[in-house]
């Protein structure tokens, strides 16, 4: 550890936090849809058998690589560059080449604590070392749901990510590996070095904001007594493609989840729009492989994304493969999965409990909020205060060592409602996922909208600025039922 600096490993933009958070200058994706082995999603009609697509695969060049009958999808490679009106017809309802769909992790930087600050932590053995740097438990009464349970090993969740740190002290007693996979390329792979991270410490940091152990060493989860699988989804490159988030739905459904948790969104824009002949199907099989987790039992949970947007009144935007292309968006233009039905969306708020100021937002989208950090809540009288993000664990992929440090984003509020959820499942074990999804919102603690208007940014230039607007009453736009309450929750 003492080769740790404060330096940003997996800097997304070189901007400030605002940009690298928003995901809006992603990578250019290169939209070459047909080339060698290029990859499809074929859709069986809903209910369906796939035995007629699979024909219509075969005779078309194709190549199933990834078999989910269970919701009627099909993972295919094919080389002919007909493909996809060569496989239309009987028993096909719909396909699409997912070249250029997949979409840049929505990541900010990470600032790394150096090993001066973790040793100087260290001096209260009652407590875990770091643990006076999380504000965020204590504002969702984590320490007083830990007198009840601090969750069970029963309840095992998935972290849908880049992968877990299996090396990491404060996680490698944490992991399911039995039950962790990557799911890159939508085949699971459940080798130990396929499902830790590569270029990216975000899954090993929202696994640690979830079920850090409580163990007298760097900081404790929300629900340090359940455990986390890896479920691999981001790819080097930092894309994740729909067809690994399929694959890691379905993987999560069969291999005893409880809940899996979401801090990502699809496609190489932030929404999906149904509309789109070639968006359509992946927001069919998405919303299929959701479907099948939620009747298996499993809880969606998800971040609504990073870019203080109403989520309820889309707009155009700019952006995807080619940045000069502007969109419709329209009411059939979704954030997925945060907007599929059946999942828990959440926004972030930061220490003072207001919505973050690049957490995206929307009457009947939130259904819940919680602690994501906000830099720029500036508490302590300066323009930007790492302390006000959110501490967890992390790995740094380039000198490949563990560690802690602090990240923001409504990927970090989202793991926040995962663990309060699996420490309702640990003390609930009968509830369904609707249920505990319906519980979780009845614990919610409501918080009103901001008195007039909301701007997240004041007096500072941001590319995400731009004055928000919280609509509705008890339950509304930036907060949706309240913010999550793990005491309330597991009483
Ligand atoms: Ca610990």
């Amino acid at each position: 550890m003492n080769n740790l600096g404060r330096t940003a490993v997996v800097a997304a933009t070189t901007a400030a936090l605002g940009a690298g958070l928003a995901g809006a200058a992603g990578a250019p994706v290169t939209a070459s849809a047909i080339g060698p082995q290029a990859t499809y999603l074929v859709l069986a009609p809903q209910g369906g058998t796939v035995e007629r697509a699979t024909a219509r695969v075969s005779a078309a060049d194709g190549t199933v690589v990834a078999d989910y009958r269970q919701i009627g999808v099909l993972v295919v490679h094919s080389a002919n560059p007909a493909f996809v009106t060569d496989v239309a017809g009987p028993g096909v309802e719909s396909v699409a080449s997912t070249a250029g769909l997949g979409t840049v992790l929505n990541e900010g930087d990470t600032v790394e604590l150096t090993a001066a600050e973790i040793a100087e932590a260290t001096g209260d053995p009652t407590a875990e070392p770091l643990a006076g740097q999380q504000w965020n438990l204590a504002m969702i009464d984590v320490p007083r749901a830990h007198l009840v349970t601090t969750g069970s090993a029963d309840v095992v969740v998935g972290v849908l990510d880049s992968g877990i740190s299996s090396s990491h002290p404060d996680l490698a007693d944490q992991i399911a590996r039995e039950q962790s996979a990557s799911c890159l390329g939508g085949v699971p792979d459940t080798s130990e070095a396929a499902w830790n991270p590569t270029t990216s410490d975000h899954g090993t940091h929202v696994a640690g904001i979830i079920a850090a152990a409580r163990n007298g060493i760097g900081v404790a989860g929300v629900a340090p007594g359940v455990r986390v699988a890896a479920v691999k989804i981001v790819d080097n490159e930092g894309y994740v493609y729909p067809e690994a988030a399929i694959c890691g739905f379905v993987w999560a459904a069969e291999h005893g989840m409880r809940l899996t948790n979401n801090s990502y969104h699809l496609d190489p824009w932030e929404l999906n729009c149904r509309s789109d002949p070639r968006q359509r199907p992946v927001w069919q099989a998405v919303q299929r492989a959701i479907h099948y987790s939620w009747s298996r039992g499993v809880l969606t949970v998800a971040a609504a994304g990073n870019a203080n947007r109403d989520l309820a009144h889309p707009f155009a935007e700019a952006g995807g493969p080619d940045d000069s292309e502007l969109r419709e968006i329209d009411a059939a233009c979704r954030v997925l999965p945060a907007q599929a039905p059946g999942v828990v969306t959440v926004s972030a708020v930061g220490p003072t409990g207001r919505k973050s100021y690049y957490s995206s937002y929307g009457q009947g989208v939130v259904d819940v909020t919680a602690p994501g950090g906000d830099s720029r809540t500036r508490t302590r009288g300066r323009t930007s205060t790492t302390a006000d993000t959110v501490l967890s664990t992390t790995y740094n992929t380039v000198t490949r060592t563990d560690g802690w440090g602090w990240k923001q984003g409504t990927s970090m509020a989202s793991p926040h409602v995962t663990g309060v959820a699996a420490l309702a499942l640990s003390a609930h074990p009968e509830l369904t996922a609707g249920q505990l999804s319906e519980l979780l919102e009845r614990t919610a603690v409501a918080r009103p909208c901001p008195a007039g208007g909301y701007d997240p940014v004041p007096l500072l230039p941001s590319p995400t600025a731009g004055t928000a607007t919280c609509r509705g009453g008890v339950r509304n736009g930036f907060y949706g039922a309240g913010l999550v309450n793990a005491d309330r929750a597991v009483r």
